[in-house]
C-alpha cells in the first residue's frame, strides 16, 4: 500500500522528546537541548564510520592492484604519489581514476576513529551548555566543564565501543548515561560515582546496517532509526519490551576455561537443557551495543562474566554496564552482576569494571538462582 510506503506523520526524536517534556510543566527544555547535542554526535560518528569503512576497503583494493603490477612492496600498502600516478595511467578505466582523484590520498595519516569520535562528543556536550562533568572511556580523567559553559547534567559515555570491529565493517556503537549533579555546587567525581539507579536517562546508538538510537529517560524504551535522506532519527521502535524468555545466549566462550562454577553451569544448561526445553542458540558479535540490541529485540541473555584472569569481567560500570542495565530494566528485563542488581552497584572509580548478566527476565532469574545456590 502506498500509505505504508510513505509515512507522513514523522515522529522525529526531537519532536518525541519535546512531547515528553510538555508532560512536565516545570521543565525548561535543558534535557532536550542536551539530547540534541548527543544526537549530533551520533550523526557525525555514523557518517565517519561509513566513510572509514568505505575508504579502508577502497585503499585495500587499490593497494592490492598496486601489488599485482609490482608497484608496492610486500608489506608496504601505501603507494607513493608517483606510483599512484603510474598506476592510474596503467588502469585507465574511469572508475579507478575517479576513485584515485576523489578518495585516495597516498600516505595520508587518518585520525583513529575512536579518538575522532571522542573529540566530537566532548565538544558537542560542552557546547550544549548543559553539562558540568563528563566521563569518557577514552579519557583517563573526568572532564570538568569550565564554569561559563556549565549546566546541571553529568554525562558518562563510551564514544565508540567495539573498536576491534571497525576494520571489518561489523556493527559498533556509542553508549551514554546521564546523571543530575548532586547539589548545585562545584562538580566533582562524587557526581558520577553514583549507583546506576540514579541515572535520569541512558541510551546507545548502533552504527550497523542502519543507524539506530535507543533511548530511555525513565519511562520505557524507544528506538529511532536515522533516515539519511532527512538527517533525522525517526521513531521506528516505540515502547520496546524484551521477551520474557529468550532462545539465545551470547558470551565469549573462548574464556570458558577460566569461568566460575555458576557461569559454567549456566552455559552448559543453555546447550544441554535438563528440563526438557530446547537448547539455546549462540550469537556473539563482540560489540556490546550490537549484542545488547539483539538481546533487547529478540530476547535471551548477554553475559560478560568474571573469570580467573579478570575477576571483575571486562565491561566498564559507568558507561557500559549502567546504561545497558537501565535500558534492560526499562524494557522489562533484568541485569545482574553475579552479586546484586547491576543498578545498585556503587562505583568507587570512574573506569571500574563489573561482571554483567543481562536480558530477558526469566533467563536472568536462572543465572541469579545459580549464583544464590553457590553462596
Ligand atoms: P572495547 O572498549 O575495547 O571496544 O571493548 C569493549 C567490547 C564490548 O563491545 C564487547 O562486549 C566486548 O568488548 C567483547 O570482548 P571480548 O573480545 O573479550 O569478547
Ligand atoms: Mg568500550
Amino acid at each position: 500500500h502506498n500509505a505504508d510506503a510513505f509515512r507522513t506523520d514523522l515522529m522525529t526524536i526531537t519532536r518525541f522528546v519535546l512531547n515528553e517534556q510538555s508532560k512536565h510543566p516545570e521543565s525548561r527544555g535543558d534535557f532536550s537541548i542536551l539530547l540534541s547535542h548527543i544526537v549530533l554526535g551520533c550523526k557525525f560518528v555514523c557518517s565517519a564510520v561509513n566513510k572509514t569503512t568505505y575508504c579502508s576497503q577502497l585503499n585495500t583494493c587499490l593497494a592490492g592492484l598496486a601489488k599485482l603490477i609490482g608497484l608496492a612492496g610486500e608489506t608496504n600498502v601505501q603507494a607513493s604519489e608517483e606510483q599512484m600516478t603510474i598506476l592510474s595511467l596503467s588502469f585507465s578505466t574511469h572508475w579507478l581514476l575517479l576513485c584515485l582523484l576523489q578518495h585516495y590520498v597516498p600516505g595520508e595519516e587518518q585520525k583513529k576513529l575512536d579518538v575522532l569520535s571522542n573529540e566530537v562528543f566532548v565538544k558537542a556536550l560542552v557546547s550544549s551548555g548543559r553539562t558540568c562533568i563528563l566521563v569518557s572511556e577514552e579519557d583517563e580523567d573526568a572532564i570538568i566543564v569550565e564554569p561559563s559553559k556549565r549546566g546541571k547534567y553529568c554525562v558518562v559515555f563510551d564514544p565508540l565501543d567495539g573498536s576491534s570491529n571497525i576494520d571489518c565493517g561489523v556493527s559498533i556503537g556509542t553508549i551514554f548515561g546521564i546523571y543530575m549533579i548532586k547539589d548545585g555546587g562545584e562538580p566533582s567525581l562524587e557526581d558520577v560515582l553514583q549507583p546506576g539507579k540514579n541515572m535520569l536517562a541512558a541510551g546507545y546508538c548502533m552504527y550497523g546496517s542502519s543507524c539506530t538510537l535507543v533511548l530511555s529517560a525513565g519511562s520505557g524504551v524507544n528506538g529511532f532509526t536515522l533516515d539519511p535522506s532527512l538527517g533525522e532519527f525517526i521513531l521506528t521502535h516505540p515502547d520496546i519490551k524484551i521477551p520474557k524468555k529468550g532462545k539465545i545466549y551470547s558470551v565469549n566462550e573462548g574464556n570458558a576455561k577460566n569461568w566460575d562454577g555458576p557461569t559454567a553451569k549456566y552455559v552448559e544448561k543453555c546447550k544441554f537443557p535438563t528440563d526438557g526445553s530446547s537448547a539455546k542458540s549462540l550469537r556473539y558479535i563482540g560489540s556490546m551495543v550490537a549484542d545488547v540490541h539483539r538481546t533487547l529485540l529478540y530476547g535471551g541473555i548477554f553475559l560478560y562474566p568474571a573469570d580467573k584472569k579478570s575477576p571483575n569481567g571486562k565491561l566498564r560500570v559507568l558507561y557500559e554496564v549502567f546504561p545497558m542495565s537501565f535500558l534492560m530494566e526499562q524494557a522489562g528485563g533484568q541485569s545482574f552482576t553475579g552479586k546484586e542488581r547491576s543498578l545498585d552497584l556503587v562505583p568507587k572509580k570512574i573506569h571500574e569494571r563489573s561482571p554483567i548478566f543481562l536480558g530477558s527476565y526469566d533467563d536472568v532469574e536462572e543465572i541469579k538462582a545459580l549464583y544464590a545456590a553457590e553462596e
